[in-house]
């Protein structure tokens, strides 16, 4: 009777680990995996969660192009080059259109790059960064106008970690969707190598409805040019689960052995 048990919860918990670990792929990747040189606008293609290629808009004269070497970081899987954009307008951005729609209440997203803003122009530097198109208020994952540390602006709210956007980080933001108002939580430079519980948040919206999204875009605004400059890179927008190490599969296995001893000592 007791081996049945085992069995049983060894089965279910293995059922488990298998969705833990196809949760680890995201669903949408950028490494900007394009030619040195090259314009960004018209790279990129259908595909691996992507509806197209890049679109410039907003200021036509806005250049976005792809340098060598990409950005890195611990524990994030990195290919290719990076993208470095150059505003030169009060609101300049290129667009790409996901193949899927994100943000449906009850369901949580994580989304992830790695950024850097390449020179000090803080006085003309408006906003930049990754914008969620949004069905109510979107979101950018960035710098806020006027800003200098790396945060996220949601609607007419904002909140700023304490890192500078001078800085080469690693941006991660988990959006929880439910009716009304969702949780945006902000991490700067996690160690994904441990849990998400393990990492303390840099900063937490819970006040703003985002509504879902359905395209990025890679936003930049200026009141002064030159302005500044910024690098960006590994791209990743996932709602198949964390980008932060799951619990160790042989301690999941001995709470899945331990849980039935346990049922039956309490039915002794
Ligand atoms: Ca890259
Ligand atoms: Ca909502």
């Amino acid at each position: 009777m007791m081996n049945a048990k085992i069995l049983i919860s060894a089965v279910a918990v293995s059922t488990c680990l298998g969705i833990s670990y196809q949760a680890q792929s995201a669903a949408v990747l950028e490494s900007f995996d394009y030619t040195d040189t090259a314009t960004l606008d018209g790279q990129g293609a259908a595909g691996s969660g992507w509806a197209g290629a890049w679109s410039q808009g907003g200021g036509a004269t806005t250049t976005a192009t792809i340098a060598s070497l990409g950005l890195t970081h611990p524990n994030v899987s990195s290919a290719g080059n990076k993208a470095v954009i150059t505003p030169t307008g009060s609101s300049t951005f290129l667009t790409r259109s996901l193949s899927d729609t994100y943000g449906a209440d009850g369901t949580t997203t994580y989304i992830s790059f790695l950024g850097e803003r390449l020179n000090d122009a803080n006085t003309t530097t408006r906003f930049f960064g990754l914008k969620l198109a949004g069905s109510s208020n979107g979101l950018l994952i960035g710098q806020k106008s006027f800003g200098s540390k790396w945060g996220i602006v949601a609607g007419s709210t904002s909140v700023d970690s304490t890192v500078d956007t001078l800085d080469a980080a690693l941006i991660v933001v988990r959006l929880d969707a439910v009716a009304g108002a969702d949780t945006l939580t902000l991490w700067v430079n996690p160690d994904l190598s441990l849990t998400e519980a393990s990492n303390t948040p840099a900063a937490q919206i819970t006040t703003v409805d985002i509504g879902t999204f359905n395209s990025v875009r890679l936003d930049a605004s200026e009141t002064a040019i030159p302005g500044a400059d910024y690098e960006i890179d590994e791209i990743s927008i996932s709602n198949e689960g964390s980008p932060f190490v799951v619990p160790e599969p042989a301690s999941l296995m001995l709470l899945g052995l331990a849980m039935p001893l346990l049922a039956c000592r309490r039915g002794r």
